[in-house]
Parts: C-alpha cells; sequence; structure tokens
C-alpha cells in the first residue's frame, strides 16, 4: 500500500477520468430547447457552475473506480466495464439530488444544492433524469462487446440496488421522527441504503469481466461490507468532520432528527447504564444551542470509538473477502488501497 492514510489514491482520477467522459457524453442534449435541463444536471456533477461555466466541484467518484477495478481483479479489461461505472455513479447522483431535496439541504460538496439553486420541482425533474439516464447508460455494455445476457444481469443487478436504495432511504427518513433504531436496525438500513450500491459496482465490474458465480460474489460481499464501512465513516463525518472539508453544514444530520449510528449506539448505551439525558435532549431534534451538548453526551457514551471500531471491523472483513482470492494481485491491492481511503477520509 503506497497511499498515506485518508489521502485519495493517485490512481482514483486516471480511473475515473475515462468514466468522466462517459458520463459527460449522456448528460448532452442534441436539443438546444432541452440543454438548461441538462446543464443543470451538469452542474450537480461538478462540472460546471450554475451558469455552465467550467467549475470543478465533483464527487470522489469512489463507485465507478470500484466497479472498474472489480472488473480488472476478475481478469477482465476495466474499458468494457466503463458504461457500467457510468451507471451506478449516476444512480448514486440521482439519490444524492433527491436526498438533499428531502433533507433540505442548502450544500452539498461545498455547493449549493440542486434544489436550492433551481427550486424543488426542476430538482425532482433532474433528478429523475439522472435515474433514467442511469439505467439507460448500463446498455453501453453491449457496445463493448458484452453478451446480451451479461448486460440483463448487470442491469437487474443495478435495479435491485436502486429498490435497496429507496428501502433504506425510507428507514432513515421515517426515523428522524421516531425513536431511534437499535444498532442492528440502524445496519439494516445501512446496508440497503448505501451498503447495496458499493457491492452492486463490485458485482457488476465482475460480470463485466465474464467472471464466475464464486469471484463475483467475493467481489460483491467486499463492497457491501465496505459500503457499511463507508457508510459508518459518513456518520461519523456527519458529527466530528470539518465542515470545510465535508462541504456540509455543521451538525446537520443531528439537527434534523437522523439517526446515524452515533445516535443509536449513545442511546443503547444510555438505556444499559440506567442514564437518560441524551434521550431526553433528542426526544425531538435538537435546537442549534443544545448541539454542543448533544455532541458531548454521545463522547462521554463512547460513541465515536464505537462506530471508529465498528468502520474499521467492516473494513477488515471487506479485505478479508479479497485475501487468497485468487483475484489479478496488482487491482486487488489498488481495492484495498481504495477501501483504507474510504474508511479514512476527510470527506
Ligand atoms: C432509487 C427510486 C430510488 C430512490 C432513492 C434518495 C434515495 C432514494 C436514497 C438516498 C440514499 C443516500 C443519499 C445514501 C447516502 C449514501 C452516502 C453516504 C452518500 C455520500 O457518498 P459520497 O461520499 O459522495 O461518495 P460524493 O460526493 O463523493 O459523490
Amino acid at each position: 500500500m503506497t497511499a498515506s492514510v485518508g489521502r485519495a489514491p493517485d490512481f482514483l482520477s486516471s480511473y475515473a477520468e475515462p468514466v468522466e467522459a462517459e458520463m459527460r457524453a449522456i448528460l448532452t442534449s442534441p436539443d438546444p430547447m432541452l440543454e438548461p435541463l441538462f446543464q443543470i444536471l451538469r452542474y450537480h456533477m461538478g462540472w460546471t457552475d450554475r451558469r455552465g461555466s467550467s467549475q470543478r466541484g465533483r464527487g470522489k467518484r469512489v463507485r465507478p473506480v470500484l466497479c472498474l477495478l472489480a472488473c480488472e481483479a476478475a481478469g477482465g479489461n476495466p474499458q468494457v466495464a466503463v458504461p457500467a461505472a457510468a451507471s451506478v455513479e449516476l444512480l448514486h447522483n440521482f439519490s444524492l439530488v433527491h436526498d438533499d431535496i428531502e433533507d433540505k439541504s442548502p450544500a452539498r460538496r461545498g455547493r449549493e444544492t440542486v434544489w436550492s439553486l433551481w427550486g424543488v420541482p426542476l430538482a425532482i425533474n433532474a433528478g429523475d433524469a439522472i435515474l433514467i439516464l442511469a439505467h439507460q447508460a448500463i446498455h453501453g455494455l453491449r457496445e463493448r462487446g458484452l453478451p446480451a445476457s451479461s448486460v440483463q444481469e448487470a442491469s437487474a443487478v443495478l435495479q435491485s440496488a436502486g429498490r435497496a436504495l429507496f428501502e433504506g432511504q425510507y428507514l432513515d427518513l421515517v426515523w428522524e421522527d421516531a425513536p431511534a433504531p437499535t444498532v442492528s436496525e440502524y445496519l439494516v438500513m445501512a446496508e440497503r441504503k448505501t451498503a447495496a450500491l458499493l457491492g452492486a459496482a463490485c458485482h457488476i465490474g465482475a460480470i463485466a469481466a465474464g467472471a464466475e458465480d464464486g469471484p463475483s460474489g467475493l467481489l460483491r460481499e467486499f463492497g457491501r461490507d465496505l459500503g457499511l464501512a463507508f457508510q459508518v465513516t459518513d456518520d461519523i463525518l456527519g458529527i466530528w468532520g470539518d465542515s470545510a472539508q465535508t462541504g456540509k453544514p455543521v451538525g446537520e444530520d443531528l439537527l434534523r432528527g437522523k439517526k446515524s449510528l452515533p445516535v443509536a449506539f449513545g442511546l443503547e448505551e444510555e438505556r444499559r447504564r440506567g442514564e437518560g439525558a441524551l434521550a431526553k435532549l433528542l426526544d425531538r431534534p435538537p435546537a442549534q444551542e443544545d448541539l454542543a451538548a448533544a455532541v458531548s453526551l454521545l463522547a462521554e457514551l463512547g460513541a465515536p470509538e464505537h462506530a471508529t471500531r465498528l468502520a474499521e471491523s467492516y473494513l477488515e472483513s471487506a479485505l478479508g473477502h479479497l485475501s487468497g482470492s485468487g483475484l489479478e494481485r496488482e487491482a486487488v491491492s489498488r481495492l484495498e488501497e481504495l477501501a483504507n481511503y474510504i474508511v479514512h477520509r476527510q470527506a
């Protein structure tokens, strides 16, 4: 492993580049009347500012790179998997556009969100557009020589990931106004909301390589466990991250009443100790002035340490699927490096 902890691997952007080109081609309209719609989509993808001038503000692109590396690890040519990698990243970005509307989030990646610039109706439509384009994009695998049956299989995996996304999001949303889930209920939600798509990214990469069920299953499980570690890390950053790095307002999750892992654990631990200060504070979404008290109670209850240990244990479990797997060595070492970055990132 060459990258220092928390730093994006050097290869991330070179793997992402062909996927960016594929997505840019998809997010262009030949019809001048519809160009303003596609401009909204390109803004969300982080390629332009709100007026359409070139600007860099994109996400980390970890899902498409996982897809390409999984293809390579299973003995395939990552170029073949580029349309699939694009479809996974588009599905992810669709979910972010809708998530920002649902959460009324003003900022993402340090930039104004689509709904806050163009309003809710156009943002819903923009998200829907990205969703449909994501599902169309995967058929580009056929043009890269993949048999129709494999394209169909990849498409079915993508659809299942979409189903998991809306199921996980449902739980996450309803828990905002409900008593906190237990840690094990939280994990059911995180598996659907986040881990299923990382698992699908790796699974689809393996399908693009024409892999057998054995390696394909290992890669899917690697992605899934990594996805759980990813969501737990996201939750840690949501409370203790530096907002200048995460690009999100301080304390956003807590103020909204989100039952992230530290909250689920903190409340469970507090019940176990027979105490109740945190439960009282989080009985309803806390006011801004109660934020610091809630964060310090979570710390007293050991929530950050518990979350860090859990993320590390899912990372270890993810890496366990790769060791001794017989998958292609160089790609495996890059997957390991990417996995370490995902769990130790600052944004
Ligand atoms: C599929 C019909 C259908 C509905 C989707 C809106 C929704 C339902 C789901 C939202 C799921 C969601 C927002 C999960 C959070 C996952 C997560 C941790 C996102 C952050 O990912 P990063 O850090 O983002 O990779 P960047 O900015 O790097 O792309």
